[in-house]
């Protein structure tokens, strides 16, 4: 263990080599720099304060890492910073896999103390220790970040059309041609189907509304002079797929040998591969090249979270570290030329490896789900605040690797999002210089398809004034208002909240309470669906 006191006298930055290091604050900081697990997970500047756990229980696996997410102080994954009164930022950021960092309170000889801690899961490992502005702590990081992993922002960034966000599951071929063929010469690189033309998530061969089968559908999109892009979930599988049904020794399981869960999705229980086995490696690797085959150029991997959940693999090593060699297998399967979006990943362990990462939670067309947001403390899921609050927090990974705000919107139909807030989900996409739509044409009026193209065409000169303020050319931007975590105030909120939380403790009660209360708002939302 590492012991080190922050003071005026300490070094602006430092390398160490620990399991676990301590810094010990001289004063109490503002704020703490919370940086969730992966793609979807939050990540805020904070109040150094003991922070409400998100619910519902069911979704811990799937939007946090469940090996910390009960743990009410300030932490996170790989990463902390603490800001203090002056502005001053002090960041201790792991160089390796497997590492997490928190804010801890300590009663010692001299009396009360405040800890910035960090600590990897196994053995030993670098730690970057630095400070100065919050600018130039997180550039220096990831200028570490770069020596220890890579850069792999050699391809250009695409400009991307995405099936998901208008059509979700309900895509089939008849419509997806009219479709691309809607898009005329607008200025995309890659069209990409997304998730719904599989058997089953597990079973990734094209279903029964494929019937050309999905090397018919990668030429149709290549005679446009474009990229084809493909969404897979190769790290798992619902429990009804013929892979879970044929190979349930290939699945990840705990200490007393239950299966672990990858969350819940598609109406079942998701479960995780075990990557440390030789025979699911070799799996993934010819389901790389299957996809490379039939002329998938772009291919968008998601749900890859499950590669490093927590739990007893074939091979004893530690979690990330097994997740990140499945990925260089993957890698080498689909070969370099190939453009890979990470998407539900663990951040750290994705460097280098992939091509584009997507940084925050899904958008949607709504602004933010009141449910979510007050009743469960839940800022993961699908909708437009979470996204941008995430994504803005991350801006510093684009000296690594593309950075991915997921789609913008440009339809004022089937959407509930004001003008203002598209406008910001424009920008945020513009200074990411990662552009991707779901809008179909036949849903766009005129001057919508023509701010599409200008959006697509322009390139700004963007530059951060500071946290949350910038211009584009000369145009302010303030993501400001995004940026609020919302908490019940009402008392009614209040004991509604508790109560879920209580109710949690009783799976059987949460299953079936969770079940109604999601039918129920998600029938709502799926009223913005087609
Ligand atoms: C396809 C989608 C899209 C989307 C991905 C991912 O329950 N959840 O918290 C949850 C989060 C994200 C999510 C689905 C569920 O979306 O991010 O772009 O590809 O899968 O199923």
């Amino acid at each position: 263990m590492v012991l080190l006191n922050f003071d005026p006298n300490s070094p602006r930055q430092q390398t160490v080599n620990a399991s676990r290091v301590t810094v010990s604050l001289p004063r109490p900081p503002k704020k703490y720099y919370r940086h969730g697990w992966q793609s979807w997970s939050l990540v805020t500047w904070t109040n150094p304060t003991p922070f409400p756990i998100q619910k519902p229980r069911l979704f811990h696996p799937l939007q946090t890492d469940p090996a910390y997410v009960n743990d009410k102080r300030p932490n996170g994954s790989w990463v902390g910073a603490v800001e203090f009164e002056d502005g001053e930022v002090l960041l201790l950021g792991a160089l390796g896999t497997d590492a997490h960092v928190h804010l801890n309170s300590v009663q010692d000889g001299t009396g009360h103390s405040i800890q910035l801690e960090g600590w990897y899961e196994a053995g030993e490992g670098d730690w970057f220790i630095v400070r100065g502005s919050e600018a130039d702590v997180f550039y220096k990081y990831a200028e570490e970040l770069s020596k220890y992993f890579g850069r792999s922002r050699t391809k250009p960034a695409p400009r991307v059309w995405c099936s998901w966000y208008s059509l979700y599951e309900k895509i089939n071929e008849p419509q997806l041609h009219k479709v691309f063929d809607d898009l005329g010469d607008l200025p995309f690189d890659v069209l990409q189907v997304d998730d719904g033309w599989e058997k089953a998530v597990g079973d990734w061969e094209p279903n029964e509304k494929f019937p050309s089968g999905m090397k018919a559908l990668a030429d149709k999109i290549k005679a446009s002079g474009r990229k084809a892009g493909l969404w897979l979930a190769p790290l798992i599988a619902v429990e009804s797929s013929k892979l879970f049904r044929e190979h349930p020794d290939w699945f990840l399981r705990d200490e007393k040998g239950r299966l672990v869960s990858a969350g819940v999705n598609w109406g079942e229980d998701v479960r995780a591969l075990d990557v440390t086995r030789p025979d699911v490696l070799d799996w993934l690797a010819n389901l790389m090249k299957q996809v490379r085959q039939w002329g998938f150029d772009y291919l968008k991997l998601d749900f890859l979270y499950a590669g490093a959940l927590p739990g007893k693999r074939h091979r004893e090593i530690p979690r990330e570290a097994a997740y990140r060699n499945s990925l260089k297998v993957m890698r080498e399967a689909m070969h370099e030329d190939a453009f890979f979006l990470a998407c539900g990943t663990p951040i750290i362990p994705s460097l280098g490896l992939c091509d584009a990462l997507r940084i925050g939670p899904d958008v949607a067309a709504t602004w933010e789900s009141y449910r979510d947001a007050v009743l469960l403390s839940n800022f993961t899921t699908p909708g437009t605040k979470n996204a941008i609050r995430t994504t803005i927090h991350r801006l510093w990974l684009n000296r690594l690797v593309h950075i991915d705000s997921d789609v913008v919107y440009f339809r004022s139909i089937k959407n509930r999002l004001m003008k203002e807030q598209k406008q910001l989900l424009q920008d945020l996409a513009l200074i990411c210089d990662f552009k991707a739509t779901s809008d179909l044409m036949e849903w766009l009026m005129e001057s919508e398809r023509e701010s599409l193209r200008q959006f697509l065409e322009s390139r700004p000169k963007i530059s951060q004034l500071d946290r949350y303020h910038f211009t584009l050319d000369d145009r302010p931007v303030d993501f400001s208002f995004a940026i609020p975590l919302s908490h019940p105030e009402k008392a009614i909120e209040k004991i509604t909240s508790e109560l879920i939380g209580r109710l949690e403790n009783h799976k059987w009660l949460t299953n079936l309470v969770v079940k109604i209360v999601f039918f129920i708002t998600f029938g709502l939302d799926l009223s913005l669906r087609p």
